[in-house]
């Protein structure tokens, strides 16, 4: 295989600097004072973590900052810390313990604001929920609920009792609840009858008693199971086991101490899907993590006690447990929650959302915003969003034209955007402009954050030079990193320790340019290699996107004789375009000029949608197999819309 790499067409050039205005407000407000910074955090990481982890709360200061034993890391050592704590209690008898900590609007318009006072007093009520259903420090709880301000108390109370929780999306199936219990060994279900959703109604409740149905003996049996009331729908409790969370709030004391917990004591455990078909439970632990989710906070979105920061992930995905939740928390923000779709009733939903609580930092997926520009310009115009002050987005990389939109359209051009790559495993944003210092580029999330030591080595596991793609690695532990996938070392050692030595392995291919920036590609099983040449997927689908009349693509590669992987494109397109012979002849033309020869596509399907998991990533892996005809197999459970699949593989030229 040529090593050449495509110089592609599509190289950035554009340079936004920050304002000056902004950099002067900003805690890094220059290149210079990151560089310092990001220096000192390298090559002296006890000294800068030290000063770092003295503006968290400890209940026993720890002695050694790091203790590393690859794969295996200590971070904070012999402290003890409680994060409940460190998101409420210490903002109480400060001037923020009556702001709202948590602003929430519901899908169907009810808005709800909790103080920093309100939250710390429903957080020790419902620990003491817990305590009541005898769950004992170090038990897993699963969190199976919809986006309510329960769901974050939920959290923070398993935290303040050091019971470890496992939030699974509520969009997941019965059958996926099964196996993160299962896996978990869970013995309590937080959960809710139901959750609106586009409308409708979604009932939890029911999925919950699916997965506990059957008597699987591979499932422990699940003790309780505490039911929020949200949509009043009709639910089957079952005696004994199930038990409302108002009934049980109306019984418990308002007062649970925060306990000291061990650095490493485990907070929490995700499950995400990785390129084999079983979920791996991410672990992340106490002291580390929530350094981590605070740090970001606090540079990259440089949170301020006036800000309404609004991150729309969902709080079953790691951006939501950070940035929804601990990060915005421990600063001391104001963390708006919205329950439901952004096309609901209308496709104006959050830009009105925006408009009524004044939003200052928004932070959402790009995904999203190619939502946003197929939907059209008329639904933003409707709204004043001079409020927003900052941008961010997360979850895949940003096409430059979605970038630009972004910009112009929601930002007004005068607000930073930060393109911020990370991982369900890295706990926290790894690489990322910084607002005030960084000049960011159309599409690249630009430097390493702080103790951050980010990489791109080629398969011999050597750095690579400017321009040249290759594997994204982090040579350095770094405090909120997974400290293991749940009762398999083994599997997270091979996983990302043992394809480059001594490095973390993220998955991800990517560049840098001359200036140092990252140029995220995406997956490494997402790069194809095309007679030789490596061609990323992203940089195939950010030519089609940049045609006038597509709206969304996504690239995959199918075996071919001749080149090794031909190039096959899933392409929709805006509305009120027709698909036509013609128009696939253009769109070969377009990608061949604005990419080379090399990168024409070998074949344009056309469809309504694009198949994606509930986090809105498309599943290049479905269209693969759908690419190469055969029958779809796999982990689908993450799939938002299994008929969009039946559609694709009917779909022939
Ligand atoms: C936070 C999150 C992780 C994968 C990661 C990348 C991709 C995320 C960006 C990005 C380019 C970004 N956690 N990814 N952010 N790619 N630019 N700013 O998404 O565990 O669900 O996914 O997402 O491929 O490996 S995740």
């Amino acid at each position: 295989m040529s090593q050449k790499n495509i110089e592609s067409h599509l190289v950035e050039k554009r340079v936004f600097k920050p304002s000056k205005d902004f950099s002067k407000k900003a805690r890094i407000g220059s290149l210079a004072e990151y560089k310092t910074l990001w220096e000192e955090s390298i090559k002296k990481p006890d000294k800068f973590w030290a000063r770092e982890a003295a503006e968290l709360v400890w209940q026993q200061k720890w002695t050694k900052v790091l203790e590393w034993k690859e794969p295996f890391a200590k971070w904070f050592v012999g402290g003890k810390l409680n994060v409940s704590e460190n998101c409420l209690d210490r903002h109480l008898g400060t001037p923020r313990q009556n702001k709202a900590a948590i602003l929430w609007e519901g899908e169907p318009g009810e808005k709800r604001a909790l103080t920093y006072q309100q939250l710390h007093r429903e957080v020790c009520k419902f620990a003491n929920v817990l305590k009541s259903h005898h769950v004992k420090k170090g038990e897993r709880v699963i969190i199976y609920m919809p986006m309510v301000p329960e769901a974050s108390i939920a959290m923070l109370a398993c935290a303040r009792i050091g019971a470890t929780h496992s939030v699974v999306f509520g969009g997941f199936s019965a059958e996926a609840i099964r196996d993160r219990i299962a896996d978990s060994q869970a013995t309590v279900v937080i959960t809710a009858d139901g959750g609106y959703r586009r409308g409708s109604v979604v009932g939890l409740k029911k999925n919950v008693d699916d997965a506990l149905k059957g008597g699987d003996p591979s499932v422990p049996r699940v003790r309780s199971v505490i039911v929020f009331q949200r949509t009043g729908q009709p639910v089957q409790m079952e005696p004994n086991r199930d038990h409302w969370w108002h009934e049980e709030m109306a019984k418990a004391d308002g007062n649970c101490p925060a306990i000291p917990l061990d650095s490493e004591h485990p907070l929490f455990i995700l499950y995400t899907s990785g390129s084999t078909g079983q979920p791996k439970g991410i672990l992340h632990t106490t002291g580390g993590y929530l350094m981590g989710a605070y740090i970001t906070c606090k540079y990259v979105f440089d949170m301020r006690d006036e800000d309404v920061y609004w991150c729309t992930a969902d709080i079953g995905w790691v951006t939501g447990h950070s940035y929804m939740v601990y990060g915005p928390l421990a600063n001391g923000a104001t963390t708006l929650m919205y329950e439901g779709a952004p096309n609901w009733p209308e496709n104006d939903r959050f830009w009105k959302i925006i408009e009524d609580y004044r939003v200052t930092i928004f932070y959402t997926a790009p995904t999203a915003i190619r939502s946003f520009i197929r939907w059209g310009d008329q639904w933003v115009k409707k709204h004043d969003l001079s409020s927003l002050r900052l941008l961010g987005s997360v979850g895949e990389p940003i096409n430059p034209e979605a970038w630009m939109w972004y910009h112009h359209t929601i930002g007004g051009g005068r607000c930073p955007i930060v393109d911020t790559w990370w991982q369900t495993e890295t706990g926290a944003i790894m690489i990322t402009p910084l607002p005030g210092a960084t000049p960011t580029r159309p599409g690249s999330a630009t430097l390493p954050f702080f103790g951050v030591d980010a990489a791109i080595v080629d398969e011999a596991g050597n750095e690579v030079g400017p321009n040249v793609s290759g594997k994204l690695v982090i040579r350095k532990p770094w405090p909120s990193m997974l400290r293991n996938i749940h009762g398999d070392r083994a599997r997270y050692r091979k996983t990302y320790w043992s394809e480059v030595k001594g490095c973390y392995f993220a998955g991800d291919g990517a560049r840098r340019d001359k200036d140092g920036n990252f140029w995220i590609v995406g997956r490494i099983d997402d790069v194809l290699n095309v007679a030789g040449h490596r061609i990323g997927t992203s940089e195939l689908e950010g030519a089609l996107v940049s045609h006038p009349v597509v709206a969304e693509a996504a690239v995959v590669g199918r075996p071919d004789e001749l080149k090794g992987q031909a190039v096959v494109c899933f392409v929709t397109l805006k509305q009120d375009v027709t698909a036509t012979d013609q128009l696939r002849d253009d769109l070969k033309k377009h990608v061949r000029h604005v990419i080379g020869p090399v990168a024409t596509p070998d074949e344009i399907r056309f469809a309504d949608a694009l198949p994606k998991t509930r986090s809105g990533k498309i599943m290049r892996r479905l269209l693969k197999q759908v690419a190469c005809g055969a029958v779809v197999t796999g982990d689908t459970t993450t799939l938002e819309d299994l008929s969009i699949l039946a559609k694709l593989a009917g779909k022939e030229d």
